[in-house]
């Protein structure tokens, strides 16, 4: 190391004296979490986004991240160790700019880089001293060497003199209790050794174990293989159980017991679909990359087609329940228990849930939903409002999409007239109403 130049040596000091400003650009649900714990270590840090409502909130000391306490937060804000903003001119005086922007998919389902690519333009036209720059946000193995190191570089900037790159994927699970920014291992890698070494001193700050790999494009295909695996294990669980249905069995009972091997076996749970923004997404960013290459991902595509289907494989289940007692679809009134994406969370982004409200609607159905996590439910040209469970005995049929662990689904079993449970969520009461509980 101490062939390297000036630049690198000034970098290294200035954070493990815990003088380097940091920038973390994005303060959404890895954004804040990150930008706490880099204050929390001793960094003089700011939380960069256009929201003007997340900077006033974060000025004000208030979270608006559930895995994030305002009691956490609000003393760093007094103290002036983290700021918010929105002015682009912040970067100008970071010494580390760490990168959480959304990479959703577009309409047509191809990758969408344009909120890095802002960032990145906006952090090349500041860049006026030896910056690391950390791109977190999920995207195909090949983006940080081949799209953003040019960026800056088109705009005069020198690798490993003016700016320190760097890849390292956000491994944020909304909602786990055991599982912070700070406890959970960091993959890492650069676009040379200097790099990786200037993050890795950026890092051991305030993550107990990192784990460098070999380049950037390693670490992004590490974030891909991550999420590949459980999107295409949840879309072969659903397959399990359209194949369990077709065989008159338990798809629980048998996951379940399967699930008793103590060796090379992972259990996963079917349900309505894939939710959140990133076991839908992250893989196709995998599958777009070797199709530029000419190469078929062709688990990725089998997935993504089984899981985008389980709604309408539920709005079967939901017309077929109501045929056996004589009822139609259109006319019914039917209430949807859950609506975001995964239980116990409030985030309703890509919920199959909503799919299942419109394919209901579409055949006629009159579709409410009730879900305390969730009060108002804008999607479309929706706009809807979350009614107490207590009312489920005036609807036909009742569709539990979203397991809460806060519901009392015993009470709702004995309300209710028919439930369809794609959650396997009434197991307890299953057998006292199996007259009107058809499951998943
Ligand atoms: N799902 C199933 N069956 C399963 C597991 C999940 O249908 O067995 C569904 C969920 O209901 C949800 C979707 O898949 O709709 C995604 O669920 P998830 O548990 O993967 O939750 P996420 O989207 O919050 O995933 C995050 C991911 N974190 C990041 O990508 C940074 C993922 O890598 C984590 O492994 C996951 O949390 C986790 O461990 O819970």
């Amino acid at each position: 190391m101490s062939s390297w130049g000036g630049s690198i040596m000034t970098l290294l000091q200035r954070i493990q004296a815990r003088e380097a400003r940091v920038v973390v650009v994005g303060a959404g649900y890895v954004g804040l979490p990150l930008a706490v714990e880099v204050a929390a270590a001793g960094f003089r840090t700011t939380a960069y986004d256009k929201s003007a409502d997340k900077v006033a909130s974060i000025g004000r000391g208030v979270s608006y991240v559930n895995d994030v306490p305002s009691s956490k937060l609000e003393p760093l804000v007094r103290a002036g160790t983290l700021a918010s903003s929105s002015d682009p001119e912040s970067l100008a005086s970071a010494d580390v700019i760490i990168i959480c922007v959304p990479t959703p998919l577009n309409k047509t389902k191809d990758p969408d880089n344009s909120f890095i690519l802002d960032a990145a333009e906006m952090i090349a036209a500041r860049m006026k001293r030896p910056q690391l720059v950390v791109l977190e946000s999920t995207t195909f193995p090949g983006f940080t060497r081949e799209v953003l190191l040019p960026r800056f570089v088109q705009a005069g900037r020198k690798p490993d003199l003016d700016f320190f790159l760097a890849f390292s994927p956000e491994r944020v699970d909304p909602g786990n209790p055991k599982y912070f920014t700070h406890n959970t291992p960091k993959v890492l890698g650069g676009i040379s050794p200097q790099s990786l070494e200037v993050a890795r001193a950026m890092y051991a700050c305030f993550i107990e174990t990192l784990v460098p790999v070999s380049s950037t494009d390693s670490a992004e295909m590490v974030k891909l293989l991550e999420n590949t695996f459980r999107a295409v294990n949840i879309g072969l669980v659903n397959e399990v159980a359209i194949m369990c249905a077709r065989l008159h069995l338990d798809t629980w009972e048998v996951i379940q017991a399967a699930a008793t091997k103590p060796f090379g076996f992972m259990p996963f749970y079917p349900g309505p679909g894939l939710g959140g923004h990133c076991i839908p997404i992250d893989p196709l960013y995998l599958s777009w990359k070797l199709k530029t290459l000419k190469y078929h991902a062709r688990f990725i595509t089998l997935a993504d087609e089984i899981n985008s289907a389980m709604p309408e494989f539920i709005e079967v289940m939901v017309a077929d329940a109501l045929n056996a007692r004589k009822k139609a679809v259109r006319g019914s009134r039917i209430l949807i228990c859950g609506v975001t994406y995964k239980r116990n969370i409030d985030d309703v982004r890509e919920s199959p849930a909503l799919d299942i409200i419109e394919l209901l609607q579409r055949r006629g159905a009159e579709v409410a939903y009730s879900d305390a996590h969730a009060p108002i439910l804008r999607f479309g040209e929706q706009e809807m409002h979350s009614v107490p469970i207590e009312e489920a005995d005036r609807f036909d049929c009742v569709v539990i999409t979203t397991d809460h662990e806060d519901v009392d689904y015993a009470t709702l079993c004995e309300r209710a007239q028919l439930v369809v449970d794609t959650r396997n969520a009434t197991r307890a009461v299953r057998a006292k109403y199996a007259a009107k509980i058809v499951s998943l």
